[in-house]
């Protein structure tokens, strides 16, 4: 048995169908702190806060789950509305689930996103290394970053088999993301589809490394598939996707929808967050250790992320 731990996310869900897919949809156990918005007895849902350990411990004994992903978590710009409850849930969260396969002993493999937000205004920007100053300045970040030291110290001490991605921006259509800073290349599409017209949170020469959802979820398994020794990365493994600016993916959007009209709105404090993070990443690790390589570019993306709101919205 799988269970997925924060299931109704931007990438939960995605991982959750292609989970089911590979596993069969009985082996898998979504949960998240509230009901999906489209309930279905194929998702084998179940409530649950990550930060009730009790109800966590008699999930996890119920179940006896070789695997889980805690994908749970709070993203940078709530981050920084609420950050006492962004370190609460993204740490104890994490530790919740650490103790308790120590203490359980029956989960064989833990994934755990990380983020490109892991890195800071310090960092190197361009092709920004798996090894660098990390000095992250969003509680988000700073909590991904501390996550990333207790997975390898789990690994270390107690010989959990943890696996993590510094996952960049993820673009998807199936479910919306939840206050990240790099949602503006999500709404983007949406509402060039809805109003034919989109105004940027982030200026136009803001360029960030992100990933198409299809390539996130395609990575998260590979990963989880490589044989245990083949991992030199025990914190969390860099995965450069596509970096690109707003004003690029509005050019892109144009080519298929001519008629589309971008504009930037200034001020927004998730500009200083993108700020803060990389251009691009180098992902070397993950190409040498478990031979990743992207599918999506941004033309890809582009033309995909269209044709599926087309039909399915
Ligand atoms: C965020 N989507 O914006 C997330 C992600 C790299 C960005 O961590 O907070």
């Amino acid at each position: 048995t799988i269970i997925i731990l924060g299931s109704n996310g931007q990438i939960g869900t995605e991982l959750a169908e292609a989970l089911r897919t590979k596993f069969g949809a009985e082996n898998i156990i979504t949960t998240d702190i509230r009901e999906p918005q489209t309930p279905s007895p194929i998702q084998n849902f179940e409530t649950i806060n990550v930060l009730d350990k009790a109800a966590l411990k008699s999930l996890f004994e119920k179940h006896k789950p070789t695997q889980v992903y805690l994908l749970a978590a709070m993203l940078s710009a709530t981050g920084e509305q609420y950050p006492q409850k962004a370190w609460d849930l993204n740490m104890n969260g994490l530790l919740n689930v650490l103790d308790l396969a120590v203490e359980l002993g029956n989960i064989k493999k833990i994934f755990w996103p990380s983020s490109i937000a892991v890195f800071g205004p310090h960092s190197p920007k361009v092709n920004t290394p798996q090894y660098c100053v990390m000095d992250p300045n969003s509680i988000y970040g700073i909590s991904k970053l501390a996550g990333e030291r207790l997975c390898e110290y789990y690994h270390e001490k107690y010989g959990l088999d943890i696996r993590s991605i510094r996952y960049p921006g993820i673009i998807s259509w199936k479910t919306a993301p939840g206050g990240g800073t790099t949602d503006y290349a999500v709404h983007i599409f949406f509402e060039a589809l809805a109003k034919g017209s989109y105004e940027s949170f982030l200026s136009a020469q803001t360029a960030l490394p992100m990933m198409y959802m299809d390539d996130a979820v395609r990575a998260t398994i590979k990963l989880m598939d490589a044989p245990a020794e083949s991992l030199s990365i025990r914190s969390s493994y860099n995965l450069a996707g596509v970096s690109f600016t707003p004003e690029m993916i509005a050019e892109e959007i144009k080519k298929i929808l001519p008629n589309f009209g971008m504009s930037y709105s200034s001020g927004d404090p998730r500009q200083a967050i993108a700020d803060s993070w990389p251009q691009s990443i180098d992902d070397e690790y993950a190409r040498k250790d478990w031979n990743w390589d992207i599918a999506y570019d941004l033309e890809a993306m582009t033309k995909d992320m269209i044709k599926n709101l087309k039909t399915n919205n």
